[in-house]
């Protein structure tokens, strides 16, 4: 499924995020920054251990609702930028903190001159956010920062099960009437 916004496109495909070839893809981090499993798991596992290695030398860690970025190592993608979302908890702050990770993560992209992205389902795997909640958040923060900065020319979700792809497929027809 493909949309335009304004003159960019918002695209939602079922795959693996470590297979894209845009110029950054996104990766599901911790605060800590210290690899783990799901998405980061892989991400660092394909990208090989300068993506760590880099991590380690830049950064101390990564507050939750932020991001920072590193090379791609041996992924087909230059860049990774690594957004920590929230761990779902029921908070009236988690909504804030999941659209903030991927805000952080597109002003990244605009910082480096980084014009393609590809997302995972930030926090809903291990972190436990609700899919449904989570695919209407992610995709309405990307669809207002691509209203005001063009120079982002394509955002691509990259949904791991059929189910996942399901629920952001709905929720962007949902929005997308909304207009
Ligand atoms: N490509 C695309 N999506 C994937 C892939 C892949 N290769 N592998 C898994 N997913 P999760 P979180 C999906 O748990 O909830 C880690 O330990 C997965 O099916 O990776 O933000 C970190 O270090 C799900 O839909 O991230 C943190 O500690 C989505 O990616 C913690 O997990 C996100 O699931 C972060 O948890």
């Amino acid at each position: 499924m493909k949309i335009n916004v304004q003159k960019s496109i918002l695209e939602i495909v079922q795959g693996d995020i470590t297979q894209q070839e845009t110029e950054a893809i996104g990766n599901a981090a911790n605060a800590a920054l210290a690899g783990g499993g799901g998405v980061d798991g892989a991400i660092h596992r394909t990208g090989g251990p300068t993506l760590m290695a880099e991590l380690k030398a830049k950064y101390k860690g990564c507050p939750t609702g932020s991001a920072v970025i590193t090379g791609g190592g041996n992924l087909k993608a230059k860049y990774v930028i690594h957004a920590v979302g929230p761990r779902y908890s029921g908070s009236p702050k988690d909504p804030e903190l999941l659209s903030s990770a991927y805000r952080k993560s597109l002003e990244l992209c605009t910082q480096n001159k980084i014009s393609s992205i590809a997302f995972p389902s930030i926090s809903t795997g291990i972190y436990g956010y609700p899919v449904e909640e989570a695919s209407r958040i992610a995709l309405k923060t990307v669809m207002d920062y691509l209203k005001e900065h063009p120079e982002i020319k394509m955002v691509r979700f990259v949904l791991f099960d059929s189910n996942t792809l399901k629920v952001y497929q709905e929720a962007l027809t949902e929005l997308t009437n909304a207009f």
